[in-house]
């Protein structure tokens, strides 16, 4: 590169974390049990039995993780909270000790000069909302929006994401069966999908009513979707899966309707249009106020509809480096999606990292890949994208779903058995680039 990619002076650098990836704890302090809980403790579920019962051991070590974070000098820090913190068993009465843990953590932030941005779910379902049927169970989506309702009174937080990756929850949780709750059946995964964009919209406009000023949107994982080669077969099969990736999650919610096409091929599949009320559609396209978008990998598919790799795979192998997969996306969502400022709320990568004799952590291929993606999103800004701030995934290694703790994300390694942290060559170069606000 010539000259240096500079970033706006308000640009916002942070980084990004989940509750049951970092926190620990998971019976202490009135925690109800999760679907992850239970996920984890049928044996195949998760690579080498792991769970997320001790983790990073976050919730004992949020003031040094916190620390941390103001070393680096970030602006922002994207945290979850757990629904069942809240409400251990997913509806009644809020228990304080879970509200306790989110008040000093944002307060905390507060002293360092940290802005918070708050995830309301992000997957660890309380258990007892699953065994009433969970996402398929229209009533989640009405306890959802009264959970949310206490976060936003208990806490002092400007900026809200709703769900994060409901994607993920139909795919790998319903369709697929590599998340909780574990099913592998198309027809109630899509019923599942209209009930947490329900639950996004429900949750969205109680923020509107009770807090005006602050701001809500949810954080989807997008993934630009190519024709793997020039034939009408793959033109046509990209089209389609692009409706399955993005445009199922972003027509209903900025254009108050399911895409014809997607819909179409789902109604084949199962009965998620008898679930979808008069009304609904206006609650999903609630206006947002900001869209959270996460970004890892591009999907090709070739004319059998098949996902073809055509670049470099990390450690984690659906995760294909393309980095102006990442430029595409923003460019297409402002022009198609136009007016919702946009903050990249997940990006980056799995790598094997150790700590060196000299203390070092030398994960060169998380600087290029965080060089590159960053590089992407200044160029889509320069075209227009309307890009408020960027946050890295992760903070800290943590526990990485169904690859328990053999895949690492994080910008500061964490030592299992010690719980020490040390912040990898990525954090010190990202440091870096959010002192001075440029990519050289
Ligand atoms: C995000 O998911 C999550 O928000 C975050 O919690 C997670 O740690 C991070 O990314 C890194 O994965 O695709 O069949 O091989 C990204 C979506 C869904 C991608 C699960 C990997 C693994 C199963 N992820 N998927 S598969």
């Amino acid at each position: 590169m010539n000259s240096p990619a500079r970033f706006p002076a308000d640009f916002v650098w942070g980084a990004s974390t989940a509750a049951y990836q970092i926190e620990g704890a998971t019976t202490e302090d009135g925690r109800g049990p999760s679907v992850w809980d239970t996920f984890c403790a049928v044996p195949g579920n998760v690579r080498d039995g792991d769970s997320g019962e001790h983790a990073a051991d976050h919730y004992h070590r949020y003031d040094e993780d916190l620390d941390l974070i103001a070393d680096l000098g970030l602006g922002s820090y994207r945290f979850s909270i757990a629904w069942p913190r809240i409400q251990p068993t997913g509806s009644g009465k809020p228990n304080q000790k879970g509200i306790d843990f989110y008040r000093r953590l944002v307060d905390g932030l507060a002293e360092r000069g940290v802005r918070p941005m708050a995830t309301l779910f992000h997957w660890d379902l309380p258990q007892e909302l699953q065994d009433r049927g969970g996402w398929e169970n229209r009533d989640t989506a009405e306890r959802f929006a009264e959970y949310a309702e206490i976060c936003y009174d208990a806490l002092e937080i400007r900026d809200w994401l709703t769900i994060n990756e409901p994607k993920t929850v139909v795919d790998c949780g319903y369709r697929f069966g590599q998340h909780a709750p574990g099913f592998k059946d198309d027809a109630r995964a899509f019923v599942a999908c209209h009930h947490l964009l329900l639950a996004h919209g429900l949750a969205s406009r109680v923020l509107h009513e009770r807090h005006p000023g602050r701001r809500i949107g949810p954080a989807l994982n997008l993934h630009p979707t190519y024709p793997a080669d020039d034939t009408p077969e793959a033109r046509e099969a990209a089209r389609h899966q692009d409706g399955l990736e993005n445009r199922l999650y972003l027509d209903p919610v900025f254009k108050g309707s399911y895409p014809e096409d997607t819909l179409r091929w789902i109604s084949e599949r199962g009965p998620m249009a008898d679930h979808i009320l008069d009304g609904d559609l206006g609650i999903i396209s609630e206006p947002i106020d900001v869209l959270g978008v996460q970004y890892y990998t591009p999907v090709f598919v070739d004319g059998k509809g098949e996902r073809v790799f055509l670049h470099e795979r990390a450690q984690a192998e659906w995760l294909e480096i393309y980095p102006e997969g990442l430029h595409d996306i923003l460019v297409r969502v402002q022009r198609d999606y136009p007016g919702v400022p946009m903050v990249i709320t997940e990006n980056g990568l799995a790598t094997v990292d150790g700590v060196d004799a000299d203390g070092r952590v030398r994960d060169d291929r998380r600087i290029a890949y965080l060089r590159g993606h960053l590089s992407a999103v200044h160029r889509a800004m320069e075209e227009g994208a309307q890009v408020e701030g960027y946050h890295v995934w992760s903070l800290l290694d943590n526990f990485e779903w169904a690859e328990g703790y053999s895949q690492r994300f994080g910008i500061v390694h964490v030592d299992y058995a010690t719980q020490k942290r040390t912040p990898k060559d990525s954090a010190l170069w990202y440091r870096d680039v959010v002192k001075s606000g440029e990519l050289r």
